[in-house]
């Protein structure tokens, strides 16, 4: 497996970097964030699971022999980690994301959502989807930036991607999903692909993957004993376009949602103000009837 990956380095993103992403719409930073951030980020991924920074649906409770392994060991997701955490916002607006963000995206960028697994030991991935079928702009603008808090590898579930899968700009056809890789009831089509299409993002930690809504990507099982994949993922999109995101009939239809964060430039929306509507809520398993760990 020896794909040829774009990679930002020093954090500087090149005019080559940049062709990449418009051709085969992903590009990976190693050592992006420090390791002193990483070790702040895992902190908190514990907190928030146990708990400690609010109330989130299905969580267990935890015991006072628990460590942090026995209380993140149940879950795979949470979504919208920084509506709690103060220490996730700031890493859904780091500087050095913002940076690459108004490169590649807009000079103008807001976010809309944030998504903190931990992808215990034995728990299952996400089926081959693009982002823009769930979170729709309206200028096929969205991109996710996938912060690597562990090494992320092949045995633990590292991002899949299919790369230059996002030109044709079109939402592909989903199917049932009959795979024990993935905890969704649908998959897109991938059967008019080869084998060697799909493409791990094998990435160690701090690195961060910055990936086109349009995208097609995945992530399988993870299949060691002991080891988790916890990563960040916050998504943006670019601030003039509106968001007509209702996600999936949870919230009133809306030519505009505005339960949105600023990252760089100005906001053309600005005179509409934000609102605060997305709770946290753990990620289901959609392939059992109850939420996954709780
Ligand atoms: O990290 C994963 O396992 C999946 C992430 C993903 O599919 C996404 O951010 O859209």
């Amino acid at each position: 497996m020896d794909y040829k990956h774009s990679f930002i380095l020093h954090g500087k993103i090149s005019s080559d970097n940049i062709d990449y992403y418009k051709n085969f719409g992903y590009l990976i930073a190693p050592d992006f964030i420090s390791q002193n951030e990483i070790d702040e980020l895992k902190q908190e991924t514990a907190q928030i699971f146990k708990g400690n920074r609010g109330k989130i649906e299905g969580l267990a409770k935890v015991g006072k022999q628990d460590s942090n392994t026995d209380v993140l060991k149940k879950y795979v997701a949470i979504h919208f980690p920084h509506k709690i955490s103060p220490v996730i916002r700031k890493y859904l607006t780091h500087e050095k994301v913002a940076d690459i963000l108004s490169k590649i995206v807009s000079p103008n960028v807001k976010a809309m959502q944030s998504m903190l697994f931990v992808k215990a030991p034995g728990k299952a991935g996400q089926s081959w989807h693009q982002d823009e079928y769930f979170i729709p702009t309206r200028d096929r603008s969205l991109i996710g930036a996938w912060i690597a808090i562990d090494d992320a590898t092949i045995e633990n579930g590292c991002l899949w991607v299919i790369p230059g899968s996002q030109n044709p700009g079109s939402i592909n056809k989903r199917i049932k999903n009959e795979s024990k890789e993935y905890a969704d009831l649908e998959t897109l089509d991938v059967s008019g692909f080869e084998k060697e299409d799909f493409v791990p993002v094998e990435v160690r930690s701090g690195s961060v993957v910055f990936f086109n809504g349009y995208l097609f990507h995945s992530s399988q099982k993870n299949k060691t004993k002991d080891r988790f994949r916890t990563a960040l993922v916050n998504h943006y999109m670019s601030a003039e376009s509106m968001l007509p995101w209702d996600q999936d009939g949870k919230l009133p239809a809306t030519e505009d949602l505005r339960d949105i964060v600023m990252v760089c430039g100005t906001d053309p929306y600005a005179h509409k103000g934000t609102i605060d509507v997305n709770r946290p809520y753990l990620r289901q398993d959609k392939t059992k009837s109850k939420l996954d760990g709780a």
